[in-house]
């Protein structure tokens, strides 16, 4: 039977967000079921948060900054991307305003990727579609 699905949230964290040329990509660490897969950064939507309260919530929690948030990328699914099958996940394009991006909680290892570095990390199953439709977004440097 299909349960109602979960909202998560997540950030395409980029240099600049008029021209942006790296996306970061963060390693999970835990738990040990996507330790080892990287993802865009971001969590479950908590009861009685907004999707965008959950987002600066979750970036401030895993990476320790404080975001600008910018356009949403959307995805097929009434806007939202299925990445499972009990996981919808809506992405916005984010800048960090206050603080460099540090691997604090649930992640081991950050990388700041180029257009042509999007394929060299194994992404999670849900997130390689993401990753596929931000490629064009990033400018050759
Ligand atoms: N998930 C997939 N891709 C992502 C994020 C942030 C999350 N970019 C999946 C992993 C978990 C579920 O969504 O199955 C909930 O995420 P979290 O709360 O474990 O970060
Ligand atoms: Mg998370």
């Amino acid at each position: 039977m299909q349960e109602t699905l979960i909202d998560v949230v997540a950030a395409a964290i980029v240099d600049h967000l008029d021209r942006p040329t790296r996306l970061l990509a963060a390693r999970r660490s835990a738990p040990e079921s996507l330790a080892g897969r990287w993802e865009l950064p971001g969590g479950k939507v908590e009861p009685g948060e907004t999707p965008l309260d959950a987002l600066r919530r979750e970036l401030a929690e895993e990476l320790g900054v404080r975001v600008a948030v910018g356009t949403e990328v959307p995805g097929p699914a009434d806007g939202a991307w299925p990445i499972t099958a009990r996981h919808r996940m809506r992405v916005w394009f984010a800048l960090s305003e206050r603080g460099t991006p540090e691997p604090l909680q649930d992640h081991d290892e950050l990388r700041w990727l180029t257009a042509a570095e999007l394929d060299d990390v194994p992404w999670l199953p849900g997130d390689v579609q993401i990753v596929r439709a931000l490629a064009p977004y990033l400018a050759p440097r």
